[in-house]
């Protein structure tokens, strides 16, 4: 396993950090634009780990009472979405590849067949799950830490609609600017040609991590 699977990789030295793409800009063409590649990953994520670091700072000042805890909602509200959007897209371009295989295998594999009674019968669920969210979000393989089973659930914007604790396993983004340079109105394309893209071999290493983690 490579080391961009290090979940650490987007925080280092106190300060959320934009990890480098794992892949080349136009590696994912067609399924996603070198252009969108570039706006999404140097634009719109950079933009979540400054947003997720000044929200940081202003707790830091409020706690050394520089600013009103008054703004604490506001600031702790900012957090939860630009740390949420950080962490779901550090995990989204690493379970991308331009060089996947169609099927998960090993222990996951058992599990999807036992938990959606097939590989298309979880394909099915989690691409209508994941065109149906509901304005900006993302669509979630996940195990829930409770019962340690594996979910298919929608996140709205970053952080809403979301099971506390649920360890996400495979996201999909379907904010517009993830795919309307090139696939427009066509969402269900979009996630469609994403199920082509999955790097299983990274997905199968974070449910392997999320069912030997001691979640008590
Ligand atoms: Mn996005």
């Amino acid at each position: 396993m490579n080391d961009s699977l290090n979940f650490l990789c987007g925080y280092d030295d106190g300060r959320y950090v934009l990890p480098p793409l794992p892949y080349s800009e136009s590696a994912l063409e067609p399924l996603i634009s070198a252009e969108t590649l570039y706006l999404h990953h140097d634009k719109h994520h950079a933009a979540y780990v400054a947003g997720a670091n000044a929200a940081l700072d202003s707790l830091t000042l409020i706690n050394d009472g520089v600013i009103s805890t008054a703004q604490a909602p506001a600031v702790s509200q900012s957090l939860a979405f630009n740390l949420g959007g950080h962490i779901l897209h550090t995990l989204y371009w690493e379970n991308l590849t331009s060089e996947a295989r169609e099927t998960p295998h090993g222990e996951l594999a058992v599990e999807i067949n036992a938990m959606f009674g097939s590989f298309s019968g979880f394909r099915n669920i989690f691409e209508s799950v994941t065109a149906a969210v509901q304005g900006s979000g993302w669509g979630v393989l996940g195990v829930d830490s409770l019962s340690r089973r594996l979910m298919v659930t929608g996140i709205c914007r970053h952080q809403d609609v979301l099971v506390p604790g649920f360890c996400p396993l495979l996201v999909c983004d379907v904010w517009e600017h993830a795919y309307y340079l090139t696939w427009g109105s066509d969402r269900k394309g979009y996630v469609s040609a994403f199920m082509k893209h999955i790097n299983w071999n990274v997905v199968e290493e974070r449910y392997r991590k999320a069912m030997s983690y001691d979640w008590r």
